[in-house]
């Protein structure tokens, strides 16, 4: 039988439900699990000629992050570990919507665009978070992988950085580490250990962190390289999915958007905790004061702190190496205006999703990227890769240098390049709070946060909106843009955007200004506007 003929035969076993159109989003597909299957067997299919078009292996990771339980969704990891280059996306979009008589012609219309030799060798590497319905999701991946002839490697139970970690590591041929979860726990505990070291006074107290798990794989896969880390940290597991539901009131998403603790963990005031997102690749922090106040340290509090012990160690090394930090719009104008004019290090903002962040931070020898919601991570140049570890091995260099050079190398060592990790982060974070003698109390009050309020309004059509300028101006319907202006002109330090989700099919509004109430008004009065 030619390929074609058993996709063919094996795709009747994965029937597609007719008119159901799902697109490529920003997070890949993300639906009801009930919807899935169809779409699994054909991003097996694709993986295989991403595989054969790239000639490296490909990542496919089952997940619905944040979402409730019930969802599920799938997005495909490119060689280096990124994610699936937009250039794909596209047909990502068309395999999975052609109705079932149109699959082959949809599947021969990619391999003739893109050229592909179909008898090269495929390889895909597949993970899952815990959902449910993730199992046979995930056989009907590897069923599309094998019906167009690929081999498939199934890691399991992963969070999905441990996936993106993997496939970069098998296409660096072991440079970047073991493809394993063992290889990841193994490089990042070490490093976070020689980082750790240089905590010199740190007590069992100091050390102490509560970590909500969310109900997901993150809770798992910590337990795994906590054996690992050994004395240098003192983790106590919350919602580790024993008793509630996957991101049930927890999680960062949760967290984030409700601005309160989530249920299931216990911290005593002025204690620091965290909280994980269903599939581990974003976390936020946060501590209750003595009169139980709730504050939450989020991706633009954990970019500064990090950005700020980077530059220290990039001064006392002497070398000479570009940084920025990369935003959003969603960024709270205090934390821009910090790491501008007070650490004065470039700051550039993108498009909301990882990969637009992750493209302009590669554009500097240290790019530390983070969306306000937790996900993000750093990522490190070659040339500055290079640089670090020779100082580091250089005898000649004064001691000073060397040890800022030892612990930038054990930074990059803890630090997933791939895609933002909540387990990466958090050893950071941790390394660096321990290394400073740093409280979160401390930590929170480098800057103090503009009051800030996003809504979403549900529009008969999202599309009518489009934006410039990494989405802060509104380019259409024609007059938004100014009506935005006048009636952020009412209100003190004040700022507002809108954009279509791209995610939900909803336009979402942002407003911050110098006090709650006025943020409140400017969303309210923006919501008003896009109607
Ligand atoms: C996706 C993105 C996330 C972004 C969110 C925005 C990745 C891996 N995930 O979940 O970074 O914050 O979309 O959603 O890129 P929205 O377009 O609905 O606001
Ligand atoms: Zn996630």
């Amino acid at each position: 039988m030619s390929p074609f003929e058993d996709v063919y035969e094996e795709s009747k076993f994965h029937p597609k439900l007719e008119g159901l159109l799902l697109p490529y989003g920003t997070a890949g597909f993300r639906s009801n699990a009930n919807h899935l299957d169809h779409i699994m067997f054909r991003m097996g299919l694709l993986a295989v000629l991403r595989s054969q078009n790239t000639k490296a292996t490909i990542g496919v990771m089952v997940t619905a992050s944040h979402n409730p339980e019930e969802d599920n969704g799938v997005k495909i990891i490119d060689p280096m570990g990124e994610m699936m280059s937009t250039s794909w996306e596209g047909y990502a979009t068309q395999l999975a919507n052609a109705e079932q008589e149109d699959l082959i012609d949809a599947l021969k219309e990619i391999i003739e665009k893109e050229a592909i030799d179909l008898s090269l060798e495929a390889k895909v590497f597949l993970g899952k978070d815990t959902r449910k319905s993730g199992v046979k999701l995930s056989e009907a991946v590897i069923s599309g992988v094998s019906a167009l002839g690929g081999h498939s490697k199934d890691f399991g139970l992963v969070t999905t950085p441990q996936l993106h970690y993997a496939v970069r590591c098998q296409n660096t041929k072991g440079k970047y580490g073991e493809p394993s979860v063992e290889g990841y726990n193994k490089k990042l505990s070490a490093a976070f250990i020689q980082l750790t070291n240089n905590a010199f006074n740190c007590t069992d107290d100091q050390k102490h962190l509560s970590v909500d798990g969310a109900n997901g794989i993150g809770a798992l896969k910590l337990r795994e390289i906590e054996c690992h880390l050994k004395k240098s940290a003192h983790i106590t597991l919350f919602n580790d999915g024993s008793k509630r539901k996957l991101n049930d009131q927890c999680g960062a998403d949760f967290v984030k958007v409700h601005q309160k603790a989530p249920i299931g963990i216990e911290i005593n005031p002025g204690e620091r905790g965290c909280s994980f997102d269903g599939d581990a690749d974003r976390i936020v922090y946060y501590y209750t004061d003595s009169q139980r106040r709730f504050h939450l340290l989020d991706g633009d509090k954990i970019a500064t702190l990090i950005s700020i012990f980077l530059k220290e160690l990039l001064t006392q090394s002497g070398l000479n190496l570009t940084m920025a930090v990369v935003q959003t719009a969603y960024a709270n104008g205090s934390s821009t205006d910090y790491l501008r004019d007070t650490l004065k290090v470039t700051v550039q903002c993108s498009k909301t999703g990882v990969k637009y962040l992750q493209e302009m931070a590669q554009k500097f020898d240290i790019g530390v990227y983070f969306e306000a919601n937790g996900h993000g991570t750093v990522v490190f140049s070659k040339s500055a890769e290079d640089q670090i570890h020779q100082l580091a091995e250089d005898p000649s260099a004064n001691d000073e240098a060397k040890r800022a050079a030892r612990m930038l190398q054990s930074s990059v060592n803890v630090i997933n390049q791939t895609i933002g990790d909540a387990i990466s982060d958090m050893l950071l974070i941790e390394a660096i709070l321990a290394i400073k003698g740093m409280t979160i109390q401390q930590w929170h009050a480098i800057y103090t946060d503009l009051p800030n309020r996003q809504i979403k309004v549900k529009v008969a059509d999202r599309r009518v909106i489009d934006t410039t300028d990494a989405e802060r101006r509104a380019v259409s319907p024609a007059g938004l843009q100014e009506a935005i202006d006048s009636l952020v002109k009412r209100h003190k330090k004040a700022r507002s955007f809108v954009r279509p989700s791209g995610t939900e099919d909803v336009v979402r509004i942002y407003a911050e200004a110098e006090t709650q109430e006025s943020a409140d008004a400017l969303a309210h009065e923006v919501s008003l506007a896009v109607y």
